[in-house]
């Protein structure tokens, strides 16, 4: 863990930029105690008790008094971010607390950097980079299920099973130079006790990664398009599904003529819903509505999900062409208005939906009664190897440079695995071992640079 000691005493506005009911300053680092002593006239010296929120008047240095409000002093190294920290809970208006960051920083702090009160709780073995990074996920989760998650990687769900990896990394290895170097020695382990261990740390990459995944699902959402003929009912399933009339609804085909996105929280899971303009054929378009098809077109193509929505008292002409243009892609095909149909329409109209498109799964529903929209949400979490229950799951909040440097540790082990067995001498495995330490030390940030930290915590706001 790359410790620094900061000689340098930083403040910030940790609330959002807003007019609220409270606004709190945070300032960390050495000086905090004294310029909380210059600011703060309370009815005690909140220095003296430490962790207990003391009333008192804050002042600029001309001696004004600009706000009432609570003291807290948090002594270093239990404090957020290791140092000495203390925090104004005031009044929350824009105005008065600019005025009163501006006396703190009159009092001898500097303004923080993005992020920087995080930094230097990673800097000072807090919290390692990857619970740093939950910070910002849980910051700006999208869905109750997102908070969770990150929240779970603040309390070590990644950093937990990383360091034992890293540990077990470096037992290995540490082994295997034993062997290379003194191979009579009784404590170098035999090569085939050297494959089994790098086979346990392969799996458990393995299950990082398979857990990463499902993470990376509900840290972003998914982009779901509903598409088909025109008057098949798309926007009465998106207002279905929104539980709110977002889309104009009518008898006449051609209604939707733009693209509409709305989110909603599918399990926990968060859906980037889209309705588009039903895709017909037909000579006198009117301009809007052939550029609304194109943007049909386009949303398409960008899906991760599509919801070919089809009606089931007449599939319409255009079916064909639209399954076999989305062939490939993620699909689920919705049999609508099944309120309406007959079951010898409904059973036609899947019929030959199961010819044109035999492997693409069929969920009957009406957007008018509610019917198989159970089924319907159920599927999607399936369409994207969730599951359901989610008890079952134990997703991990990993993001893409985590996942990333997973990979290219597993690749280096695999490597060494390699080597091993084709009965290379056991330390020309050493490199490819030194690199996947090497990987992991970039999660955990044991081995992180400082263009990394710059790019991690650059993305975080002011007071975090
Ligand atoms: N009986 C019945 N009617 C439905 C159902 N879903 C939609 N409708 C009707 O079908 C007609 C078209 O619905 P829309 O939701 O506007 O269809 P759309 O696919 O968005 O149509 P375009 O925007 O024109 O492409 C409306 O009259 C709806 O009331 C359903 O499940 N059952
Ligand atoms: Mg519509």
């Amino acid at each position: 863990m790359p410790v620094q000691s900061y000689t340098d005493t930083i403040a910030a506005i940790a609330t959002p930029l807003g007019n609220g009911g409270i606004g709190i300053l945070r300032i960390s680092g050495p000086e905090s105690g004294e310029i909380l002593r210059r600011v703060f006239r309370g009815g005690s010296d909140p220095l003296s008790q430490p962790r207990r929120l003391i009333l008192g008047d804050v002042q600029d240095a001309r001696g004004n008094v600009l706000d009432r409000c609570l003291g807290v002093w948090m002594p270093g190294p239990h404090s957020y971010t290791g140092e000495d920290v203390a925090e104004l809970q005031c009044h929350g208006g824009l105005r008065l607390l600019r005025l009163l960051l501006d006396a703190l920083l009159e009092a001898g702090a500097r303004l923080a950097e993005p992020g920087e009160f995080t930094l230097r709780a990673f800097l000072n073995g807090r919290m390692d980079l990857s619970q740093a990074e939950a910070v910002l996920d849980l910051i700006q989760a999208k869905t109750p299920t997102g908070a969770q998650l990150a929240t779970a990687q603040l309390r070590g769900a990644l950093s937990q099973p990383l360091s034992e990896l890293e540990e077990g990394l470096t037992r290995l290895r540490a082994g295997m130079t034993v062997a290379a170097d003194f191979p009579e020695d009784a404590d170098a382990p035999p090569e085939d006790q050297v494959l089994a261990d790098l086979d346990f740390l392969l799996n458990e990459i393995e299950r990082l990664l398979e857990n990463a995944a499902q993470g990376q699902l509900y840290r972003e959402g998914i982009r779901v398009v509903l598409a088909g003929a025109a008057n098949a009912g798309k926007s009465s399933l998106l207002n279905r599904l929104l539980a709110q009339d977002r889309a104009i609804v009518t008898e006449q085909a051609g209604t939707t003529r733009d693209v509409i996105s709305e989110s909603i929280d599918l399990g926990g899971l968060p859906v980037l819903l889209t309705d588009t303009a039903g895709l017909r054929e037909q000579e006198d378009l009117d301009q809007a509505e052939q550029i609304g098809i194109a943007r049909s077109r386009t949303a398409i193509s960008q899906a991760q999900l599509l919801l070919l929505v089809v009606d089931s008292q007449s599939p319409g002409e255009e079916l064909p062409e639209l399954l076999q243009q989305t062939e490939g892609q993620p699909r689920l095909l919705l049999l609508n208005k099944i309120d309406a149909a007959s079951p010898a329409r409904l059973e036609e109209t899947a019929r030959l939906c199961g010819e044109l498109a035999p492997d693409t799964r069929q969920i009957p529903l009406s957007a008018a009664s509610g019917e198989g929209l159970p089924e319907l949400r159920t599927a999607i979490l399936e369409a994207v190897s969730l599951s359901a229950d989610q008890e079952q799951a134990s997703p991990l909040v990993i993001n893409g440079r985590h996942s990333q440097e997973l990979r290219l540790a597993r690749e280096n082990l695999l490597a060494a695995e390699a080597t091993i067995r084709s009965g290379l001498p056991l330390d020309l495995a050493g490199v490819d071992l030194e690199e996947a330490a090497w990987h992991l030390g970039q999660i955990s940030g044991s081995q992180a640079g400082d263009g990394l930290l710059d790019a991690i915590f650059s993305r975080f706001c002011l007071g975090k």
